[in-house]
């Protein structure tokens, strides 16, 4: 939690940026995962709620009244029972205090501050909610119901919170250099262990420990899939292979829930292939390309096409692909290698703030995206980047078995593609090299002080400093898992993504 002043501030500039009405921050409440008293999903704090009132607990909803300029923390305090089975929290009273909130009220008086506002006409601003629960409180209170809620939210809240919550400050930066040196610990930990006859799982499990143990929780659910062409390729009980990639994205939230994003690729063996290395270095160098060209001013959309424009480069050199550059771009032949954009804004939420949609976050009018074209609609940044902006920089080559036989079948792209070579890469994976990017005065800086290997020289060594991992394979891991193996041939199994 930051200091009183910086929410006290933050609450002052966002009622100037909205300038009238009553603005309506809902906080998360606990989700039961299989029964009411058992099994809850981690809490998780609304991001924005907790950057204007900064309170990690359920239950508390956050009141802006910006005509009356009264501010409102509302929530009921918690009942012996609670404290008999959780321990004592602090009071609605104390929590409001902590971040300069002048006012509390129980939960059941917000029905009625609604009730008011709307009988006078006023503006009530909300954000577009994503939880049911949540959907149901809004219907209950504003008698909205939750398919008409997205249409409903407020624009006004969205463009200041997004305005603001853009930005990253001094204290925010602290807090992302944080994150990272837990996601670096949990991407060595997976360098580290990985060896083949491992499941991916289990490799994935320790990783998440690692988040668990430093920090609040994973940034996102752990991607850790020899299935690298899989975009969200969950960990499977798939044996990791000797002589195959396995492709790591991953990232931990510390305990003010700023997250890092990280991905790493590389070999189970611990030495890459020829055929990897020729790929490895094409996504290696695209990834580094970001370093010299992010600047205030310039716009993300222009970096990522920098870094599709030396994929596709490299790809002709490969003889995978073949034609005039600008054209191939042009007709979006290069997402059959990267069918994503390069990054998105990163902060509080991994995908930061994309609960408020994406087109307000990543874009504005100069930078809508082609919604029309396949890849290029999947770009999350592409506006002119900003002082303080955080933003992922993470390009990617997959060979996606189905993408090629569709593009081949349909001869989409044929001028661009030579799908006769591409035929042999079907069994490759993909590769993904992601790092964090702040954008500084001049120019942009990675964060995190340390940089998780990624030079191939740099993650070999990493692997032959790792020790002898054999003896470690014999002794914990086959007693755990005695049993319980995979048997299956994992290139043949269904994955499913996220
Ligand atoms: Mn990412």
């Amino acid at each position: 939690m930051f200091s009183k002043e910086t929410y006290v501030s933050r609450r002052a500039e966002l009622r100037q940026l909205v300038k009238n009405g009553i603005i309506i921050l809902f906080g998360n409440n606990e989700s039961p995962a299989n029964c009411p008293a058992n099994g809850y999903y981690p809490f998780r704090q609304d991001s924005s709620f907790l950057y204007y009132f900064g309170q990690q607990r359920d239950g508390l909803v956050g009141v802006i009244d910006i005509d009356e300029n009264r501010e409102t923390l509302i929530g009921d305090d918690i009942d012996i029972d609670d404290i008999v089975w959780f321990g004592s929290v602090d009071s609605v009273h104390d929590m409001a205090m902590q971040v300069g909130v002048a006012n509390t009220a129980p939960m059941k008086q917000l029905k009625a501050i609604c009730d008011n506002a709307l009988r006078s006409h006023r503006k009530i601003h909300f954000l577009p909610p994503y939880r049911s629960d949540i959907k149901i409180q809004i219907f209950d209170l504003l008698g909205i119901h939750p398919n008409q809620q997205k249409a409903a939210a407020s624009l006004d809240l969205i463009h200041a919170v997004v305005k603001m919550r853009s930005t990253k400050t001094e204290e925010e930066i602290v807090e992302l250099e944080h994150a990272a040196t837990i996601g670096y610990r949990m991407h060595t930990t997976a360098m580290r262990i990985t060896r083949p006859g491992l499941t991916e799982k289990y490799v994935s499990g320790q990783v998440d420990g690692v988040a668990h143990s430093f920090g609040s929780m994973v940034s996102f659910p752990t991607i850790f899939t020899q299935h690298g062409e899989i975009m969200h390729g969950i960990p499977s009980m798939a044996e990791l292979e000797d002589g195959r990639l396995v492709l790591c994205d991953c990232g931990g939230e510390n305990m003010n829930h700023y997250c890092s994003d990280n991905t790493r690729t590389f070999p189970i063996n611990g030495k890459f292939t020829q055929r990897q290395l020729d790929i490895y270095k094409v996504v290696e160098e695209a990834h580094d390309a970001a370093l010299g060209i992010a600047k205030p001013g310039v716009k993300y959309v222009d970096v990522h096409f920098a870094a599709c424009r030396i994929i596709f480069d490299r790809m002709k050199e490969l003889g995978l692909a073949k034609g005039d550059t600008d054209a191939a771009l042009a007709a979006g032949a290069h997402a059959i290698f990267l069918p994503h954009g390069l990054g998105h804004m990163m902060g509080m939420d991994v995908h930061d703030m994309e609960a408020l949609d994406q087109i307000y976050v990543g874009f504005d009018e100069e930078t809508r995206p082609n919604l029309e074209q396949f890849g290029t609609n999947s770009l999350r940044m592409g506006r002119r980047l900003q002082e303080g902006f955080v933003v992922t920089d993470e390009p990617g080559i997959y060979f996606i078995p189905a993408l090629i036989d569709e593009w081949h079948a349909k001869k989409h792209c044929a001028d661009f593609l030579n799908f006769d070579k591409l035929e042999a890469y079907k069994d490759f994976g993909g590769i993904r090299i992601e790092d964090d990017l702040l954008i500084t005065k001049d120019g942009c800086r990675f964060i995190g002080e340390e940089r998780i290997p990624y030079h191939p020289k740099d993650v070999e060594a990493s692997w032959q400093q790792a020790g002898n991992k054999s003896s470690y394979q014999s002794s914990i891991y086959n007693y755990l898992l005695r049993g319980i193996r995979c048997r299956r041939d994992p290139r043949k199994r269904q994955q499913k993504s996220l």
